[in-house]
């Protein structure tokens, strides 16, 4: 097959953000906008991309197949020598990274939008993660963006058909060159994984009652993202759950309708599910299957900052930690701190970084961090370089094995150890750009004007200090990269944390998220919204948050 060089001309606006390059559905099928996009990661990878191996798979949104056929044929164009294809386009975003690694490929393209809603009027993204596993450092999307800026051509080799629908090795003939398009199990090389990291055997007992002799009910929710063929495999086939205990399992090409973010609002159904039924355990996995919400009997929340910190300080229930060792723990700047306490009493490091899982590849690649997360729902560990929502399922599964207690007492006996981090985020979603952008510029003004620190706050009785305040900015330790303007904080005397910053994932408009974390030490039994009201009003006066963005209350609070 002969490679074509076709021309083209730039678009605006790929620039990738938190999580890659997500648009609406109708952007990607533009003239040449997935093609120039592809192209130039490619190119970001230079020389090494002729002869390289790459991995591709997404979470069975709308559009996927098409852009893996694109996909396919580009890399032909470009010398790349083979393509690992997840069966039908589909593999979760964990499972590619755990791919990567295994078969030390050069990277990979994940094609997902995460939690954001799929179908033809909805959203479609494109990453590209490197030969550790993990999503792109910044330098790598502003080389893929620059690219993207200039580009005058791409070259594809159109005559490459080649189906992705059953397992097998297709070979090609492209200019004298040998291509390779492997298509592979989804789950197979993710479940092997699992298994290794996991005592299966143990977690089996539990579900099935032959350790503590009542069966313990879980319910576990795929929201009709990409994971669940991975739940079915694991959950029902592997650890012996019956079909009553899984739930939206088939990978739907806009999720049913549904918004795949496992969090109080959009996963309410599973709350309610577990609420009212005789189950001791739920979990929900977003779209790509990197996020995670746990909750417990009576559909008692694990909030995730408490996730982190409670699986941080029970790591010797997993076999995987007992053979690498621990190592430190991290968490992004707006999760609530409670994962530094452990840290503290157990002699880790800690690392705090900014919004985004990219962050944290380099301090594991240096060995240096076994177990970070995010308060979005991210939790995961240095088994793969993304977050991995089945991981954290099967994390909690292995405490409540080993622990003989339930998800509440869990949180119980840290609240009452550890104290308390108290944690809300309110999101105010697809609000207008411009006010938004003036909001965050006046704010930024404000805090980091003389006077600001050492000024007192106050509402609903409760007064605040002021002891440190700033745009966050971040020194990666080990390659000392700098990532500047991370977030607004603003750090008060009591160590309660006010943090405002724009989602870099959103596909219009502009989401703000306003994140609250204060601690207690010893009134924990409280409910969040309510211990956190005052330090909520004080966020909203200092930001003029409802002034700037016309809404007197949050699409989602979580
Ligand atoms: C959000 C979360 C962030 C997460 C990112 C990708 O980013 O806040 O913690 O890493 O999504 O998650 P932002 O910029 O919208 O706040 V996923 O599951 O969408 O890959
Ligand atoms: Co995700």
């Amino acid at each position: 097959s002969g490679v074509v060089i076709v021309n083209t001309t730039p678009y605006e606006g790929q620039k990738p953000g938190t999580s890659g390059l997500r648009k609406k559905v109708k952007v990607f099928l533009q003239e040449n906008y997935t093609e120039n996009f592809i192209q130039s990661i490619l190119d970001a990878n230079k020389d090494a991309i002729v002869g390289s191996t790459l991995v591709v798979g997404g979470d069975g949104r709308y559009l996927l197949k098409e852009v893996v056929d694109k996909i396919i044929k580009i890399s032909a164009g470009n010398g790349v020598a083979k393509l690992l294809v997840g069966q039908n386009g589909i593999l979760s975003t964990p499972a590619v990274s755990c791919i990567i690694r295994k078969y030390k490929t050069l990277g990979g393209i994940v094609l997902t939008a995460s939690h954001n809603p799929g179908g033809i009027d909805n959203d479609f993204g494109i990453k590209f993660n490197c030969s550790n596993g993990g999503p792109a450092p910044d330098a790598t999307t502003n080389d893929i963006y620059k690219l993207t800026t200039t580009i005058k051509q791409y070259k594809i080799a159109n005559n490459i058909t080649c189906p992705i629908d059953k397992i097998g090795v297709h070979t090609f003939n492209v200019e004298d060159r040998q291509f390779t398009v492997e298509v592979i199990d989804s789950v197979q090389d993710y479940v092997d994984y699992m298994k290794e990291i996991f005592d299966f055997p143990k977690i089996k007992s539990l579900l099935q009652g032959s350790a503590q002799g009542k069966p313990f009910n879980v319910l576990i929710d795929s929201m009709n993202g990409v994971t669940g063929p991975y739940v079915k495999r694991v959950f029902v086939d592997e650890l012996g759950a019956s079909e009553k205990n899984v739930r939206r399992v088939v990978p739907l090409e806009d999720f049913g309708g549904a918004h795949p973010d496992p969090n109080l609002t959009y996963a309410a159904d599973l709350v309610e599910a577990v609420k009212n039924g005789d189950y001791d355990f739920g979990a929900a996995f977003d779209g790509d299957g990197d996020r995670n919400m746990i909750i417990g009997r009576g559909a008692f929340f694990v909030t995730p900052s408490d996730s982190l910190a409670v699986l941080a300080n029970h790591l010797d229930c997993i076999p995987y930690f007992k053979s690498t060792g621990v190592r430190g723990f991290a968490r992004s700047m707006p999760t609530a701190a409670a994962v530094d306490r452990v840290a503290a009493a157990v002699g880790k490091e800690i690392f705090e970084v900014p919004t985004g899982w990219k962050y944290f590849g380099n301090l594991m690649d240096a060995g240096r961090l076994s177990l970070c997360g995010e308060e979005s729902f991210g939790t995961g560990s240095d088994h793969v370089r993304e977050k991995d929502g089945m991981w954290a399922a099967l994390a909690w599964l292995s405490v409540i094995a080993n622990t003989a207690q339930s998800v509440e007492q869990i949180l119980m006996d840290h609240w009452a150890k550890f104290g308390r981090n108290y944690f809300t985020r309110y999101d105010y979603e697809e609000c207008a750009s411009d006010p938004c952008n003036e909001m965050m510029q006046v704010l930024e003004r404000r805090i980091t004007e003389a006077g600001f620190v050492g000024s007192s706050h106050s509402a609903a009785g409760k007064t605040y200090v002021v002891k440190l305040a700033d745009n966050f900015s971040y020194m990666d330790p080990i390659d000392q990269s700098v990532s500047m303007k991370q977030g607004l904080r603003i750090i008060f005397e009591d160590g309660s944390r006010i943090v405002l910053r724009l989602s870099g994932t959103g596909s219009s408009g502009a989401t703000v998220r306003l994140y609250i974390d204060s601690y207690e030490a010893t009134d924990v039994q409280g409910d969040a919204q309510v211990m956190l009201r005052p330090l909520i009003e004080v966020a909203l006066q200092i930001s003029q948050l409802q002034k700037y963005t016309g809404r007197d209350a949050p699409t989602v609070i979580t």
